[in-house]
This record gives C-alpha cells, sequence and structure tokens, in this order.
C-alpha cells in the first residue's frame, strides 16, 4: 500500500512538467443574458461590470453599453512566466452577443473606462474590427466566438510592460480590458505564451509518468532502508 506522502511524491514527480512557466491564462464569465439596470447604475455580470451613458439609460441589454474587466494573473507562476520573457503569443477569447447593428464598429482597448468613453487616441487603443474579422459577420442575437491576436497592435515590450506595472493603477499582473459597445460580453480569456511554451502533456504519457513516479518512489523507499 502506498502512503500519502509515497504518494504525494509521485504526484509531483507528475505535475513538475505541468508547471511549466511559459503559458500563463486569465479568464472571465458572466451571462449572456446579464440583468439590467438605469443609468447611472452599473450592472455586475459575473466578473463583467457593465456601464451605461446619460444617452442610453439602459445598462446591460448590450446596446451602447461599456463592458470592463480585468484579466488578473498574480499567481504562482507570474514571476517565471515573466521571467521567461520575451512574450511570443498573446490571444485573446471572447464570446459576444451582438445586439445592435451598431456592432460593426465597436471597440476594445487595453486601459480603464475613467480613460474617457471611447479613447481613440489612446495608445491602447485597438480598433476591434481590424484584429477580429469575424465581427462584421456578427449576428444580432446570435452568440458568436471570436479571437484576436494582440501581438498585431502592441509589441510584446508593451505586454509585457502592462502584466509587470499594471494599466493605469490597475497594479501589476493585471490587465484591464474594455469593450464599447454594442455586444453583451459573455466570456473574455487572454493566454500569454513565451518561447518556453511546451504542449499539455497527453494523458497516456501522464498515467506512464504516474507509474514512474510511484516505481521511482518505491526504489526510493527501498533504498532508504
Ligand atoms: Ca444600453
Ligand atoms: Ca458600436
Amino acid at each position: 500500500m502506498i502512503s500519502k506522502r509515497i504518494l504525494g511524491l509521485a504526484l509531483a514527480a507528475v505535475l513538475a512538467p505541468a508547471s511549466f512557466a511559459g503559458v500563463i491564462t486569465a479568464s472571465v464569465s458572466g451571462s449572456v443574458n446579464p440583468v439590467t439596470a438605469t443609468y447611472p447604475a452599473n450592472v455586475t455580470n459575473g466578473g463583467f461590470t457593465i456601464l451605461g451613458n446619460a444617452s442610453a439609460t439602459t445598462v446591460g441589454d448590450g446596446i451602447d453599453d461599456t463592458t470592463t474587466w480585468v484579466f488578473d494573473f498574480n499567481g504562482p507562476n507570474l514571476a517565471s512566466f515573466i521571467a521567461s520573457a520575451p512574450i511570443n503569443g498573446a490571444t485573446l477569447k471572447m464570446t459576444l452577443t451582438a445586439r445592435a447593428a451598431g456592432v460593426t464598429d465597436d471597440r476594445l482597448w487595453i486601459g480603464t473606462p475613467t480613460q474617457g468613453a471611447m479613447p481613440a487616441s489612446d495608445p491602447g487603443f485597438i480598433g476591434i474590427q481590424n484584429t477580429v474579422p469575424t465581427l462584421a459577420s456578427l449576428v444580432i442575437g446570435q452568440t458568436t466566438d471570436v479571437q484576436a491576436n494582440l501581438l498585431s497592435v502592441f509589441s510584446p515590450a508593451e505586454i509585457l510592460d502592462y502584466l509587470q506595472n499594471g494599466v493605469f493603477g490597475s497594479g501589476s499582473g493585471n490587465i484591464p480590458f474594455v469593450y464599447h459597445d454594442d455586444v453583451v460580453v459573455s466570456y473574455a480569456e487572454l493566454t500569454l505564451t513565451t518561447r518556453d511554451a511546451v504542449a499539455p502533456v497527453p494523458e497516456p504519457a501522464t498515467f506512464a509518468l504516474l507509474g514512474f513516479g510511484i516505481a521511482a518512489a518505491g526504489l526510493y523507499r527501498r533504498f532508504r532502508k
């Protein structure tokens, strides 16, 4: 019978490759049908905060809304990830439900709404229509997964700077986003990679490693006797 300690050693042997520093992911989730409120009240939709404005007072309906969120990368892998820079991949995935025809000129930027409602001159501004080719084909009322390569807009050094130092007072390890304005954002995920990124270990190999770990632990125990 394997003691808890030996099993722990075996699991550590299996988990060591998985704690690799070359990939970090942060995500935020919410409902595709948030509750609504009346401006100036905000709507909390899971990890998203939805802001309205004085000319379109229903907040949370996905029409002329400003949706904000923070990707929080703080955790045990952040320091080792930063040490493994330069960043060579920054993939943003979002689940969007289009609510109005104006979706085709929607915009997304890194920052906070306190920077202004739609800071087209902000260095962090992304013309999402240029980075998400599927945006122009979004169908009103339909929920669609879209993807953007942030390295087509930002340099690896800029992404690293945002990650290390925060953006507009967000604090290090945090990258805040703003989406404006004619969708409900129900999911957002940002995955950052460095050259050290490796493919996940397939399950059969994991089991093989687990077996190896248990065998190694057994040998170690026998050796100590
Ligand atoms: Ca609205
Ligand atoms: Ca729009």
